[in-house]
């Protein structure tokens, strides 16, 4: 199977994981990404079993409501039962590396927000040690240079992601060559740093099930 495939197939399988609990006033948070675009496609076929969603950006709301799916503001429903979204790394603990769509902030509240979070992506996105895939972290523009020379001293090598400005108004730092062996701590410590709004490590809210595409299935890890 081509990476589209698998991400098409974990697509369905998320679609399968959250069925039995759809109900008429369910609130589903959904992510960003490919592998999110087409869940949000599977999800499409269900739309009259549940009330609707949160996303996790302006580009899966868009997608959401050309389905005629709702989409409503997080700050009026009281809760979301369950988020489905992609990755950029995973380890097998479900620490996650998130944000290589610059979507970290608002898809850092929304897992907050959850009572499950399942993650969905292929196998290419299963580590062993975080890091390979540069850690992005979201910034108040004016603190930008000031950011970057903690996250060296952090041990990290960042680089300004030019042009791109989030649904937050805020700018990225991807940084490169971080070994991540605890990745809760560095999480905080990351957070720490004044004017960073968030970092890219769902560590310390975690993904509660993993659904991984492989060549012999789709594998649930938890
Ligand atoms: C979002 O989309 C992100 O947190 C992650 O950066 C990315 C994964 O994208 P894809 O599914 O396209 O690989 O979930």
């Amino acid at each position: 199977m081509t990476q589209d495939e698998l991400k098409q197939a974990v697509a369905e399988a998320a679609v399968e994981h959250i069925l039995p609990l759809l109900e008429e006033d369910t609130i589903v948070g959904v992510g960003t990404g490919s592998t999110a675009n087409k869940f949000i496609d599977e999800l499409a076929k269900h739309k009259h079993l549940f009330d609707g969603t949160v996303a996790s950006s302006e580009a899966s709301a868009e997608r959401l409501k050309g389905h005629g799916i709702p989409v409503y503001d997080l700050n009026s429903v009281s809760s979301i039962r369950v988020y489905v979204d992609g990755a950029d790394e995973s380890n097998d603990q479900l620490h996650l590396i998130k944000g290589g769509g610059a979507a970290l902030t608002r898809e850092k509240i929304v897992a907050a927000c959850s009572e499950e979070f399942v993650c969905i992506a292929d196998e290419s996105k299963l580590v062993k040690v975080l890091g390979d895939f540069p850690l992005p972290v979201e910034v108040i523009p004016m603190s930008r240079s000031y950011v970057a020379r903690e996250l060296v001293k952090l041990g990290g090598d960042p680089v300004y992601r030019e042009g791109v400005v989030t649904d937050n108004g805020c700018h990225i730092l991807d940084v490169y060559n971080l070994e991540i062996v605890d990745p809760v701590t560095l999480e905080n410590q990351i957070n720490s740093i004044v004017g960073v709004v968030t970092n890219g490590l769902f560590a310390a809210r975690p993904a509660n099930v993993l659904l991984l595409g492989t060549q012999s299935g789709v594998k649930t890890i938890k």
